[in-house]
């Protein structure tokens, strides 16, 4: 029986993460956070805690002592590096702790890894934000080879990490795998991603909670998939037979527009009565327009999404009509 740790397992992707390999069979780690609302740091992960499924133990990035501590507890044989500031509208407001966990805590738990585990694989959760508006080829996707030009302080994070990462593969014949993951959702986003936002606002304005939804910028283009989908592509990553870096995309690339269309639509209203722009959503550097080609991960891993743009929506869509 293998054993996991994963960082940031109280978020979106840790929690369908940890409940994938414990239904392979794994032990599963991982570290959270103090919060002075312990309910609120576990809230995706309780149902794994009740059952005792998983083990969690106090941690964080930034905290070198912690990482040491947590790895020579756990012993794995995999380390999913998941913990971030994820948000990369927040990043600009807070770009130096932005930087601090996603590119200094990536490095600190490189180092306790090397350290502690080294015989274990290693996955770093990049990101298609440090793609920036790079287009390269003529379908107008972004690949592994594509070169990389963030827009963010969040991008610019989590290209250090992908870079040290990477090094730590180079110089140390560590098992370290960088996954390049396009935008991916579900039921369990945090509400102020835009896909959470639309879809909760629509059902708060279907049923007379709310009047208006103010977005930012809609035009542009995200390639939108299904974190369960996805954190199956970090395990295949990770047993595949050697260390390497994979984008993961549907391939398919919705605007924001489109988004709110489909979204308002199945709820049988017009968009357009009800969104209004406002500047304080939108970036000071804006990503337009994002399209993964994941040929590479559909061929060596044979990974593929279950879950489209639509029957992710249908998904959120219907969590959200039941509990508001
Ligand atoms: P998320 O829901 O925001 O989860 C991030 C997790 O990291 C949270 O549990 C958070 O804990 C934890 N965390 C933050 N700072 C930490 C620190 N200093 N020490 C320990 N834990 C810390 O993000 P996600 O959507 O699951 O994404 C998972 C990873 O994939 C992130 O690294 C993200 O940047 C990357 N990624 C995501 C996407 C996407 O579309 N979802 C695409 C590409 C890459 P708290 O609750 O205490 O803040
Ligand atoms: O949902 P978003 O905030 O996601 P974004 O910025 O693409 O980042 C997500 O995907 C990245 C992968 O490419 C991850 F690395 C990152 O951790 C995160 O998970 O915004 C999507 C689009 C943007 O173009 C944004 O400008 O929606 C636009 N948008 C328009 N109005 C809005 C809003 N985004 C948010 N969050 N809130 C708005 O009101």
């Amino acid at each position: 029986m293998k054993t996991a740790f994963i960082t940031g397992i109280a978020g979106q992707d840790g929690s369908y993460l940890a409940e994938y390999l414990v239904e392979l069979g794994y032990t599963v780690y991982g570290i959270v956070r103090r919060n002075s609302v312990p309910e609120n740091q576990s809230c995706r992960i309780q149902h794994l805690l009740d059952s005792e499924k998983i083990i969690t133990l106090y941690g964080d990035l930034l905290d070198f002592s912690s990482l040491e501590n947590a790895l020579k507890i756990a012993q794995p044989d995999e380390i999913y590096n998941l913990a971030a500031q994820s948000h990369v509208r927040i990043s600009s407001d807070i770009p130096v702790f932005t930087t601090q966990v996603n590119s200094i805590g990536a490095l600190n738990m490189l180092e306790a890894y090397r350290k502690i585990c080294p015989k274990a694989r290693y996955y770093q959760a990049s990101s298609s934000e440090m793609f920036g508006n790079s287009i390269e080829d003529k379908e107008g996707t972004q690949n592994e080879n594509t070169r990389m030009h963030p827009v963010s302080p969040y991008g610019c994070s989590k290209l250090y990490a992908y870079h040290m990462t990477k090094h730590y593969r180079h110089a140390y014949g560590l098992f370290t795998c960088n996954g390049i993951l396009f935008n991916h959702e579900s039921p369990r986003r945090a509400s102020n991603f835009v896909t959470s936002k639309i879809v909760k606002s629509a059902i708060r304005i279907k049923k007379g909670l709310q009047s208006r939804l103010e977005l930012g910028n809609l035009d542009t283009y995200r390639d939108w998939g299904h974190s369960y989908d996805y954190v199956r592509a970090m395990h295949a990553i990770v047993v595949n037979d050697k260390p390497d870096d994979f984008v993961v995309a549907t391939g398919i690339t919705h605007s924001v527009r489109e988004l709110c269309d489909y979204v308002f639509s199945k709820l049988g209203l017009d968009y357009t009565k009800y969104v209004v722009q406002k500047e304080i959503y939108k970036r000071p550097e804006e990503l337009q327009y994002l399209k993964g080609d994941s040929s590479k991960a559909r061929e060596k891993l044979k990974w593929k999404p279950k879950y489209t743009f639509e029957t992710l929506l249908d998904e959120m869509i219907e969590h959200y009509s039941s509990l508001i």
